[in-house]
């Protein structure tokens, strides 16, 4: 039977393909042959009545696709992934852009010069499980659920409550596949926090964050199943590198959901301790101390799997529709005057105060970047701030989903201030930590900057716009703003019995 005829009974059919040749139009014809729709008393009329309509339906057809694939309205609803990866405890000094001299991060370099890069990026709070809340809840420290770092035994952390909305939550129900891997640390798959009552399809890595101070641990967990790592004895080196199968789930993951839209969470264990290192590579041949190559190798292996998940996204064509947020999730957690601080000389050149467990900038204000090509600008600079709990909202805007119900989001939306306009107006940021016997609390408000260390203790006034290093208390001769940044304080929160204001005795910070 040849293609050009399709079969019955009785009789043969011309086909779809002979019957369009035959009464294909005249701009078609090669030899300008007489229409064939006109006075061919040969041809039968139903026949050129099929003919016409395939035609119409063809010329319909095309010009919808091209409406949907190249109008402006078509582009705009498609809705972009977004990629949030939060390294632990990295420094905004630990980068090259930022200033590092001597650990490598071209990649991170790379996507702060194809977008934007910010020097007054806000993390939740200053330890690894109350900040990544803040950026899941949208909620700042006053009002979120998890103030503290908090152990729960055998494994795991204070979970999210129940009643707690996240992003993920709200991005799934707007149809986005979700996905989390690395130190999740807001509760253990029995829980009301885990991953996968709080929005997530998918989980790869450690849920607890004690067992996350091992690289070479003795399992991970895909899904809520154990994954075993025989050869690993989850006390030093081990034969299986924990991040390298991390970095491997990230990128099938995405593989598999480059075709709908969809949000990752990557919460990459590195740099934070304990120091371990498959590889030094380019750090081995140095004179430093094996603490400092290692610390360094660490860095450079967060830069290149960052790199890697740029390199996935170009691979699978959706570069231009992902929005890929970097940040750490608190400041360095190494004193300036230590053997890593010192010799890396993360403040900066002092530029920052303080670091992780503490109040002022050094230990708040994080590297963060974002790039999305022809959305955000690239190579800006920003000296806007802004702060975790804007995440949740700003991918509502970026989705199209819902907010959640019941729920007064802290954050604000930066989606046109990451386009290049002004960043949203505030009143002011707030941030509480209940890690030591002493609830320390600080507050900005314009350039303004409070710190409470403890509630009986005075309060202390910096002005952030000429004294970045908080090196000035002006607490005595501004005793109006003092007051204004207690009255705020103050405002910002709402007590919770979980997370009570400690004023013990100072001592030791507790560390987790
Ligand atoms: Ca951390």
């Amino acid at each position: 039977m040849s293609p050009l005829w399709y079969g019955c009974r009785r009789r043969c059919h011309p086909s779809p393909a002979l019957l369009l040749w035959r009464h294909r139009p005249d701009w078609l014809s090669i030899n300008r042959l007489p229409a064939r729709f006109n006075a061919r008393g040969n041809v039968p009329v139903r026949e050129r009545r099929i003919a016409m309509r395939i035609w119409i339906g063809l010329v319909v057809s095309v010009v919808a696709v091209g409406l949907a694939t190249s109008s402006p309205a078509g582009a705009a609803e498609k809705k972009p992934n977004i990629i949030f990866i939060l390294s632990d405890d990295v420094a905004q000094g630990d980068l090259g852009c930022y200033g590092q001299k001597l650990i490598k991060t071209p990649n991170l370099d790379r996507m702060a010069a194809e977008g934007t890069r910010f020097e007054q990026a806000y993390c939740g709070t200053s330890v690894c499980a109350p900040s990544r809340s803040s950026l899941m809840t949208g909620l700042h420290m006053g009002h979120c659920p998890v103030r503290a770092n908090r152990e729960i035994q055998p494994e795991g952390q204070f979970p999210l409550p129940a009643g707690t909305a996240t992003v993920a939550q709200s991005l799934k129900a707007a149809g986005y596949a979700t996905a989390t891997a690395g130190k999740w640390g807001m509760g253990m798959f029995d829980t009301t926090g885990s991953p996968f009552k709080k929005g997530m399809d998918h989980f790869f890595g450690y849920n607890c964050q004690r067992h996350a101070h091992s690289y070479f641990p003795t399992y991970l967990y895909n899904d809520d199943k154990r994954f075993e790592l025989p050869g690993n004895d989850g006390k030093g080196i081990g034969q299986t590198y924990a991040q390298d199968l991390i970095q491997n789930d990230v990128q099938a993951w995405l593989r598999k959901h480059k075709d709908q839209p969809f949000f990752l969470f990557y919460a990459i264990t590195l740099p934070h301790g304990r120091f371990e290192i498959d590889k030094l590579g380019q750090y081995e041949s140095t004179n430093w101390t094996p603490q400092q190559k290692t610390y360094a190798a660490m860095v450079s292996r967060l830069d290149s799997d960052v790199g890697g998940v740029l390199n996935v996204l170009k691979e699978l064509g959706i570069d231009d529709n992902t929005i890929v947020f970097f940040a750490g999730d608190n400041g360095s957690s190494f004193d300036p005057k230590s053997e890593i601080g010192k010799h890396f000389d993360q403040t900066i050149g002092g530029k920052l105060r303080g670091f992780k467990r503490g109040m002022y900038e050094g230990a708040l204000r994080q590297a963060a970047l974002v790039r999305w090509p022809g959305k955000v600008p690239a190579g800006r600079v920003s000296q806007d701030p802004w702060a975790f709990w804007d995440f949740f909202p700003t991918a509502l805007e970026l989705s199209g989903a819902d907010a959640p119900k019941d729920v007064k989001l802290d954050g604000k939306s930066l989606v046109s201030f990451l386009k290049g306009g002004d960043a949203p107006k505030r009143n002011y940021f707030y941030w509480e930590l209940h890690e030591g016997p002493k609830s320390i609390q600080a507050i900005r408000f314009g350039d303004w900057k409070a710190v409470r260390n403890g509630p009986s203790a005075p309060i202390e006034l910096y002005d952030l716009s000429v004294d970045v290093a908080e090196t000035k208390n002006l607490a005595v001769s501004k005793p109006d703003l003092v007051a204004k940044a207690e009255k705020l304080m103050k405002e910002a929160r709402v007590d919770d019995p979980n997370w009570p204001m400690k004023d013990g005795k100072a001592g030791t910070p507790k560390k987790k």
